[in-house]
């Protein structure tokens, strides 16, 4: 805590628990106001980003919708912080409240995930999972992971990005079914006995066992990280199970479905107290180094005091109300594409993401993206399996259920949202895999109506005084 002992007198608003008129308040209502006066460029570009996520329906797989109370925190003066270490072992002075701040997110981060450590300083899961992996391994040492192209994620060891050049990295993908192929991991770890495995995926809409994962791991040598970015919410709330527990240790992002600010976490179960590699005494100890002072700086301090925020939102019902209804809006939007003849990977979905193969439309990601987007839906153009386009061009769309649950949607409304996708796409004609037409009447009939659903599920907390495009 601060000491106020040396203060003539401490504000009033300290110790107030409702002001109404806090310093922090003035603060970014100031800020506001200066940035509209004296940038009107970037206040304008800020304004117009408002009104497309208000005016727009986005069905991108990896984003959220923040409770305003976490853009606050996130604009908070804990910007203004320096403070390399962690709370009650810095670098610098005049950390007292930060260090306050960091614990009360490790606590929450602790608690929400039935973690035993928990580390809230990564500045996102990417540099949380090579903070991880660079620590575990050294360069050229074996790392197996999901392909890229199967639904893995870049930091998992595609050789477009650092784990993949600086390690050996082996891939694994789905079976026939669209699954993760637990046979072929089980096969390649006893073949490469590779120094990590990492589960965890970006596009894949199965539920992920865990459990698995660690005997396979157990058997090979390895250690196991799970990456649970994109289902970190429904983990939260008990609605997929945990790998806290299994793997060595879990990283996620913070902006997904958690809905917070970027950043990631580093959390550790049962293996917290386990022996690190090379004598550096307990796993937590060297995971708490792993980040600083081996593979980041400062923390960002506003960042932490987001997450701590979002965190504690994530324990509440209303957290787990908006988790149930990402499963339900993913089953009807998946069931009701299905019906309508798309070809859903793996045929059907137990998370927030939909994998839509458009193959047999002989239409490409892109074109599906680019002519949705016209219409006021937001996806984004994925690769599937078996996809030999380059990634900007995609063979399919990954739709995700986030933001629309955010907003209040559910299943009725995830049907209706089929029914427009399917209007748009059935509408397309392909020239190409960039170009295509669009009738426009189809086009203004469906942006209409995406507007009007818009209007009937604003964006929780974030009003526009002028709602309409
Ligand atoms: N991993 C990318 C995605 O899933 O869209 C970015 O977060």
């Amino acid at each position: 805590m601060l000491d106020t002992t040396t203060l003539a007198e401490a504000p009033t608003w300290l110790s107030d628990p409702s002001p109404a008129d806090r310093p922090f308040q003035q603060i970014v209502r100031t800020g506001a106001e200066l940035l509209a006066a004296e940038d009107p460029e970037l206040s304008r570009a800020l304004d117009e980003e408002h009104l497309r996520q208000a005016t727009t329906l986005s069905l991108v797989a990896s984003c959220s919708v923040v409770d305003p109370s976490v853009l606050a925190a996130q604009s908070s003066i804990a910007v203004n912080v320096t403070a390399e270490g962690y709370p009650g072992k810095r670098y610098h002075a005049g950390c007292a409240a930060v260090d306050e701040i960091e614990r009360l997110a490790v606590e929450r981060a602790r608690e929400v995930f039935g973690a035993r450590y928990a580390n809230v300083q990564p500045h996102s899961a990417t540099t949380a999972n090579y903070a991880v992996l660079s620590a575990l391994m050294r360069p050229g040492e074996t790392l197996l992971g999901m392909n890229l192209a199967e639904g893995g994620h870049l930091t998992h060891g595609s050789p477009a990005a650092y784990a993949g050049q600086y390690f050996r990295a082996i891939g694994y993908g789905l079976a026939a079914d669209g699954r993760i192929d637990y046979g072929q991991v089980r096969e390649l770890a006893l073949e490469h006995r590779p120094k990590v495995i990492v589960c965890g995926a970006t596009a894949y809409s199965r539920t992920v066992d865990f459990a698995r994962f660690r005997a396979i791991a157990d058997e090979a040598g390895a250690y196991l990280v799970a990456d649970i970015s994109h289902i970190g919410g429904l983990v939260a709330a008990g609605l997929h199970p945990s790998p806290v527990d299994h793997a060595h240790v879990t990283t996620t992002c913070t902006h997904k479905q958690l809905f917070g600010p970027r950043g990631g976490l580093i959390l550790m179960g049962r293996d917290h107290d386990a022996p690190a590699p090379r004598g550096r005494g307990t796993m937590a100890a060297f995971f708490q180094r792993a980040v600083f002072p081996f593979y980041q700086g400062a923390p960002a301090l506003n960042a932490i005091a987001a997450k701590a925020r979002a965190l504690a939102l994530a324990g509440g019902p209303e957290f787990r109300a908006t988790a149930g209804r990402i499963l339900e809006f993913a089953e009807a939007a998946a069931g009701e594409l299905g019906r309508r003849g798309y070809h859903i990977v793996s045929g059907g979905t137990e998370n927030h993401t939909v994998l839509v193969d458009l193959a047999d439309r002989r239409m490409s990601g892109l074109v599906a993206e680019l002519a949705l987007e016209e219409c006021g839906i937001v996806v984004n153009k994925n690769r599937v399996p078996g996809d030999t386009t380059p990634a900007l061009i995609g063979g399919g769309m990954r739709l995700g259920s986030n933001g629309a649950a955010r907003r209040g949607m559910g299943a009725a409304e995830a049907v209706l949202c089929a029914e427009l996708v399917d209007r748009v796409l059935g509408a397309v004609e392909p020239l190409g895999l960039r170009e295509y037409r669009l009738p426009p009447e189809v086009r203004a009939r469906v942006r209409a109506e995406v507007t009007a659903l818009c209007d009937r599920f604003p964006l929780p907390g974030y009003p526009l005084r002028e709602h309409r495009v």
